[in-house]
């Protein structure tokens, strides 16, 4: 699948309920969950290798790795771990989370590229799903 593009979010479900699972305190997560709503993600692809930035006003990750490949990124906390990308179908990549430090519930998240060209994301912390759906600019 071709996750390329330029996307903006269409809805969010559970984004908030996240990150409480994760513990951030009540202040920094009503900033995170506005500045969440309105994200640019830009996906650039060449085969198994993905580029992703995600940009918000108060936060901008940018993570590059190729599926079935190991790499460090950060929690949507912002907690270093250890992630570990693979297919779950030929357009949906499947990523485990291992923080490098301290303990905190499993993180994990999947992005999907559906056939009518939607972009999925799901995140999960614990038993709590946030489910992210993007469509291209
Ligand atoms: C914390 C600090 C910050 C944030 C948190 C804890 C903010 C995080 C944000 C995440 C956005 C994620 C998106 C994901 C996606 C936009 C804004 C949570 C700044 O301690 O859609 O791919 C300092």
């Amino acid at each position: 699948a071709d996750f390329s593009g330029m996307w903006k979010m269409k809805t969010s479900e559970n984004f908030e309920e996240l990150l409480k699972a994760l513990g951030v305190n009540v202040f920094v997560r009503k900033i995170a969950v506005a500045a969440a709503s309105r994200p640019a993600v830009e996906i650039t692809q060449q085969g198994e290798s993905l580029s992703i930035q995600t940009s918000t006003s108060v936060r901008t990750t940018h993570v590059s790795f190729t599926v079935g490949q190991s790499f460090n990124e950060t929690t949507v906390d912002g907690r270093l771990c250890t992630s570990t990308p693979r297919w779950e179908t030929d357009s949906k990549i499947s990523c485990e989370q291992i923080l490098q430090k301290g303990e905190g519930p499993k993180t994990a998240w999947t992005r999907e590229v559906t056939n009518d060209g939607e972009l999925i994301l799901i995140m999960s912390a614990g038993d709590v799903v946030c489910t992210r759906v993007y469509q291209r600019e």
